[in-house]
């Protein structure tokens, strides 16, 4: 029996998530649309069977199938990222993460030298709150005060730290990574360097972002990113790496599967192959490099309605917009822009003096708004209505006791939902969103 039949109260909500995701301009730059074939592979028997192990290497029987989808899912990502290995099993970035931490890294004594999630690094990159930053030690390094990596201060905290692991690779940070530098200061210390492409991987296969390949010991990408895959996350050991340490590779294996998970979600292996596979070729290639030029009409835009951006400016798929010289709360900017139907995140900034929940900033990007074939001329009417939504809440006057924000955010967001301008954007971002149809 089919789902609407079966279970009509999720069908309906997946109905008014489609059409939520369909009317507005969804922005926050980790999110994308997977494709119907990725989906359709997603939404199959391979989610029946269970598959411990790796391919021709198996503890279940039943696999013959299976290994070939496995089997066809790493030799395309091995070919894309042009890398020996590769580990199609992870189930997410977390995890996939944590699976590289927990092969190479002695708890409670090795370290971690990752991005401060203050300024852009991920949870998993060392934060006190997530098992990175509980159960290994970690090296926190910052941006430097234009908002960019200062990779002087970054070499001179890994030498007299000495991580035995150093992450690269961000999640609110809208500049080119200089991949060489990290590589040369990780060898100059004797660490691994763990690349954490996830947001980028898309403009990495584009060729418009820096190739973390011939520097990095390890890469990880989530896949449903700008790869535009499911969710999932992919491992890879590079040529560097597996000389450095030839057991790398059977390192990460076995930590990922028995070390970190069970079986590998079989369906989500098929769709990553999928992705993989529609990653290749001139398409994906314009794809990316449209993502990057939206990305810098956007923010040149938002400079001419006085946004102060972080880093100056974007040369990847993101912008930080840093509120406070426009006196906006992120959380605020966040309710407001959503009612103008336009998704973004609140984020906080470098040098953000507010708590993660009410931070600075706005993070948005273009990667999803790209998928639909959206240009530079669209992002100029994007930034307009952003600046105009914003506008409408300039005047909220964001307290500055705990207690007193709760009661606000409440109060906020009734009025704001009620707000005729807001909802008027939202009218002309659906005359927009409808001549751009999700693909
Ligand atoms: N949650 C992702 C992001 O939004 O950047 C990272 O995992």
């Amino acid at each position: 029996m089919n789902l609407s039949k079966t279970d009509p109260q999720i069908a309906k909500l997946i109905k008014l998530e489609e059409k939520r995701q369909t009317e507005v301009l969804e922005m926050i730059p980790s999110e994308n649309y997977a494709s119907r074939a990725v989906m359709e592979a997603l939404g199959t028997v391979l989610t029946n069977k269970y598959s411990e192990g790796y391919p021709k290497k198996r503890y279940y029987q039943g696999n013959k199938i299976i290994d070939e989808v496995e089997i066809l899912a790493i030799e395309r990502a091995k070919k894309l990222f042009k890398v020996p290995h590769a580990n199609v099993q992870p189930y997410s970035g977390s995890p996939a993460n944590t699976a590289v931490y927990f092969a190479l890294l002695a708890p409670l004594k090795d370290k971690i030298m990752g991005l401060s999630l203050a300024f852009g690094g991920h949870l998993t990159h060392g934060a006190p709150v997530s098992i990175s930053g509980k159960y290994f030690k970690t090296v926190p390094y910052e941006l430097g005060k234009d908002g960019w990596l200062d990779y002087d201060a970054i070499e001179k905290l890994a030498k007299s730290q000495k991580p035995k692991i150093i992450v690269c690779g961000f999640t609110a940070y809208p500049r080119k990574i200089d991949f060489k530098r990290f590589g040369q200061i990780a060898d100059s210390v004797g660490a691994y360097l763990l690349a954490d492409i996830s947001h980028i991987t898309g403009l990495i296969i584009a060729g418009v972002h820096p190739d973390p390949v011939p520097y990095a010991d390890i890469i990880m990408t989530t896949t449903h990113k700008t790869l535009r895959g499911p969710r999932g996350a992919i491992i890879m050991v590079t040529e560097k790496g597996l000389k450095k340490d030839p057991e790398l590779a059977e390192k990460i294996d076995k930590a990922v599967f028995p070390g970190l998970q069970g079986g590998p979600h079989d369906n989500q292996t098929a769709a990553i192959a999928v992705a993989l596979r529609q990653a290749q070729g001139k398409p994906f290639k314009r794809y990316g490099e449209q993502i990057v030029k939206n990305s810098q009409a956007l923010a040149s835009s938002l400079n001419g309605f006085g946004f102060d951006l972080s880093g100056s400016g974007s040369d990847n798929h993101l912008i930080l917009i840093d509120l406070r010289t426009k006196g906006v709360n992120g959380s605020v900017a966040a309710i407001a822009l959503e009612v103008a139907g336009i998704v973004v995140n609140k984020n906080g900034v470098p040098f953000d003096t507010m708590p993660p929940f009410y931070p600075s900033g706005i993070r948005l990007g273009t990667p999803a708004i790209t998928t639909r074939g959206m240009k530079e001329k669209e992002m100029k009417k994007i930034a307009k209505w952003i600046s105009l939504a914003i506008d409408e809440v300039k005047n909220e006057r964001f307290p500055t006791e705990k207690e007193a924000r709760i009661q606000f955010m409440k109060g906020f967001r009734i009025r704001v939902e009620h707000n005729k301008n807001l909802k008027k954007i939202a009218q002309e971002v659906k005359n927009l969103t409808n001549k751009f149809p999700i693909p």
